[in-house]
C-alpha cells in the first residue's frame, strides 16, 4: 500500500525513546504489546508521555506481547510492534518472532540491550545474551542498533519500510539501557512510499497469453494473495478457475463460490491443470508432496524475486505486490482469454463427493466447525491452532473474506492460538474473534487470560480438552505399538480457570451445547469468554492433507 510522503517535522529536543515513540506514531502505530523492564524504563517513560496516542498493551510473558503484536498484524495487513527487554525477555518473545517471519508479518521488534559501551565485552550484566544482534539477525531481515536520538527516529522509520518493501516480514530495533534516555535535536519523520518494482508489461502479456490459451488453468493462493482478493475473484470467474487456499490462502476467494477449493479436491485439481498462476505462495507443498511435470507451466506472483526460483523455474516470474500485477493481468486477459463455460456445476459436485468421503471420516470434528461456522458472523475471525479441530478447519471451515483465517504457517508453534487471537481481537475491535486450542496449546499461553481482563478484550477462546497431546498420542497408537509417552495432560478444571480470572467461562460437551455457549459469549463484548469443550480421542484428517504425488510419478 503506498503512502503519500509527509515529510520529517521540524527537529525538536527528545529523548532517543521519545524519537522512536514520535515516528511509530507518525507511521499510524497505536499501539505497543509490551512487558517492561529495567534496560526499558526509559522506553516505558516515552510511552506514558505519548499514551494521548498510543497505547501501551502490557502482557504477562513475553511471548504474549509478540504473539498479540503479530495477530494485530494479521488481521489489519499493517504494521505493529512489541517491547521486550533484552536477553530471556527477548529470547521469550522469540518463537512469535520466528513466526512472524516465517508468515511475512510486519511485526517491529523493540529489544533492550545492556549499557552501550559494554556491549559484546562479557561482563555479564543484567539479561545479557552472547551477541544478541547475531541471534535477532537470524530471525529478521531487518535490524539495527541505536546508538544515539539523532539517529533514532530514522532506524524507526527504516525498519518500518524495511517491513513493507519486497517480501514484508519482521523488524527489530535494539538500543542500549542508558541511549533511551540520551537527548538530541531529532527531526521525527513521516511515512515515504514503499518502493514497489516497475510492473513488468512483457511478462504479463506472457501470462495472460498462457492463462488465456489454458484449457484447465488453476489459482493458488497463499498469504501474499490476502490483499488481492478482488484481483483473484474477478481472474478466478474470467477463467473459470478453481481458487486452491490452504490455510494461509484461505478466504482470498469467498469459500460460498463454487470455484473456492481447498484440500483435498486442490490437489486432484493440481494433477488436472495446464497452467497454475500462483499467488503469493511458496507452493512446497504442491513440489514437494503433489508433484511437477513437463505438462504443468506455473505463472509465480510473489514480492520476493528470489522465491520463484528457489523450486523451480515457473513459465512466468511477476515480481511485487499482487495487487497491481493482477490488475494488469486482469486487463491484459480478455485479449487472450479463450470462451469459457461455467464450471461451477461440476466443482460443487466434486466438493460435495470429497466433504461426503470427510464426513465419513472426520466427522466430529466436522460437526464442530459447523457449530462455530453457524454462529460466527460472515467478517469474524478464526484463528487456527495445532489441534484436531484445526487440522479439520484448514480443510473444510468455510471462510468468507480474507484475513479472517488465522493460521500460522509453517512453523505451526503449538500455542501461538490464544494470544495471537487476543492481538486480532484487540486490533479488530468491530468484528467478533474465536480461538480454538486443545488442551495442550491452550496451557502455552493461557496467563494471558489476565492480560486479557486487564485490557478488557472480548476474545471468545474454545479449548477441546481431550487430556493429551492427542496428535501426538494418536500418533503413538497407531505408528509406534500404543507405546505412549509424554502425551498425556493432567488439566485444570478450566471453567474455574476462566471463572478465577473473571471471564465468563462454561462448558459444553457437544457440538449443539457450543452452539448456545458461542451465542452467550459472542454477545458479551465486555472482556474474555472461554468455553471447554470435552472430547473424546479424534479420527486422523491426515489422509486428506499427505496425500502424495499426483503429477510427475
Ligand atoms: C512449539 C511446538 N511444540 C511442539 C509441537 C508438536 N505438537 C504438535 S501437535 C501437539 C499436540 C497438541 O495437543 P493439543 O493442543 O492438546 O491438541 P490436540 O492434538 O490434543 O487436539 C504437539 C505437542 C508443535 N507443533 N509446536
Ligand atoms: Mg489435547
Amino acid at each position: 500500500m503506498k503512502k503519500k510522503r509527509t515529510g520529517a517535522a521540524a527537529p525538536s529536543p527528545m529523548t532517543a525513546a521519545e524519537a522512536v515513540v514520535a515516528t511509530l506514531i507518525s507511521h499510524g502505530l497505536d499501539t505497543v504489546y509490551a512487558l517492561p523492564g529495567v534496560q526499558n524504563d526509559l522506553l516505558f517513560e516515552a510511552l506514558f508521555k505519548f499514551s494521548d496516542r498510543l497505547r501501551t498493551i502490557h502482557t504477562r510473558h513475553e511471548q504474549g506481547a509478540a504473539y498479540m503484536a503479530l495477530g494485530a498484524a494479521l488481521a489489519t495487513g499493517k504494521p505493529s510492534a512489541y517491547a521486550v527487554v533484552p536477553g530471556p525477555g527477548f529470547l521469550n518473545s522469540s518463537a512469535a518472532l520466528l513466526t512472524a517471519y516465517s508468515m511475512n508479518a510486519p511485526v517491529l521488534a523493540l529489544i533492550g540491550q545492556i549499557p552501550d559501551a559494554d556491549i559484546g565485552k562479557h561482563l555479564g550484566h543484567l539479561h545479557e545474551i552472547r551477541d544478541q544482534t547475531g541471534i535477532i539477525k537470524r530471525l529478521v531481515d531487518h535490524c539495527a542498533l541505536i546508538r544515539k536520538p539523532e539517529a533514532a527516529a530514522r532506524a524507526t522509520a527504516l525498519a518500518l519500510r524495511a517491513m513493507r518493501t519486497g517480501r514484508p516480514g519482521p523488524a527489530a530495533l535494539e538500543c542500549a539501557i542508558d541511549v533511551w534516555g540520551k537527548s538530541g535535536l531529532v527531526a521525527v519523520p513521516g511515512p515515504r512510499p514503499i518502493p514497489e518494482p516497475k510492473l513488468d508489461a512483457s511478462a504479463i502479456r506472457r501470462a495472460a497469453k498462457r492463462l488465456g490459451a489454458a484449457k484447465r488453468p488453476m489459482i493458488v493462493c497463499g498469504g501474499g494473495a490476502q490483499d488481492a482478493s478482488a484481483e483473484i475473484t474477478a481472474l478466478s470467474a474470467m477463467l473459470q478457475a478453481p481458487v486452491l487456499g490452504f490455510r494461509r490462502g484461505r478466504g482470498v476467494l469467498d469459500s460460498r463460490d463454487p470455484l473456492s477449493v481447498t484440500l483435498p479436491l486442490g490437489r486432484e485439481l493440481w494433477g488436472e491443470a495446464d497452467v497454475v498462476l500462483a499467488v503469493g505462495t511458496r507452493l512446497l507443498m504442491q513440489y514437494r508432496q503433489w508433484g511437477i511435470d513437463r505438462e504443468l507451466a506455473i505463472i509465480r506472483v510473489d514480492a520476493d524475486a528470489e522465491e520463484h526460483y528457489r523450486l523451480h523455474k515457473p513459465a512466468v516470474a511477476l515480481t511485487g505486490d499482487a495487487k497491481p500485477i493482477l490488475q494488469a493481468l486482469i486487463a491484459e486477459l480478455p485479449k487472450h482469454n479463450s470462451k469459457r463455460r461455467s464450471r461451477n456445476t461440476e466443482m460443487a459436485e466434486r466438493q460435495a463427493a470429497w466433504r461426503k468421503r470427510m464426513e465419513e471420516k472426520i466427522a466430529p470434528q466436522l460437526a464442530f466447525l459447523e457449530a462455530i461456522r453457524a454462529e460466527l458472523p460472515d467478517d469474524g475471525i478464526f484463528v487456527d491452532e495445532v489441534t484436531q479441530i484445526g487440522f479439520a478447519a484448514r480443510l473444510a471451515f468455510p471462510v468468507y473474506k480474507p484475513r479472517t483465517f488465522l493460521s500460522p504457517g509453517y512453523q505451526d508453534p503449538l500455542g501461538w492460538g490464544f494470544a495471537t487471537a487476543l492481538g486480532a481481537q484487540h486490533a479488530r475491535p468491530d468484528v467478533p474473534v474465536v480461538a480454538i486450542s486443545g488442551d495442550g496449546g491452550f496451557l502455552f499461553t493461557a496467563t494471558e487470560m489476565a492480560t486479557a481482563m486487564r485490557h478488557r478484550i472480548p476474545l471468545v477462546t474454545i479449548v477441546f480438552n481431550d487430556g493429551a497431546y492427542g496428535n501426538v498420542r494418536r500418533i503413538q497408537q497407531e505408528r509406534f505399538g500404543n507405546r505412549l509417552i509424554g502425551s498425556d495432560l493432567a488439566n485444570p478444571d478450566f471453567v474455574a480457570f476462566g471463572k478465577s480470572f473473571g471471564a465468563d467461562a462454561m462448558r459444553a460437551n457437544n457440538p449443539q451445547e457450543l452452539r448456545g455457549a458461542l451465542r452467550r459469549a459472542l454477545a458479551n463484548r465486555h472482556g474474555p469468554s472461554l468455553i471447554e469443550v470435552p472430547v473424546g480421542a479424534m479420527p486422523s484428517p491426515w489422509e486428506f492433507i499427505f496425500m502424495g504425488k499426483i503429477r510427475g510419478v
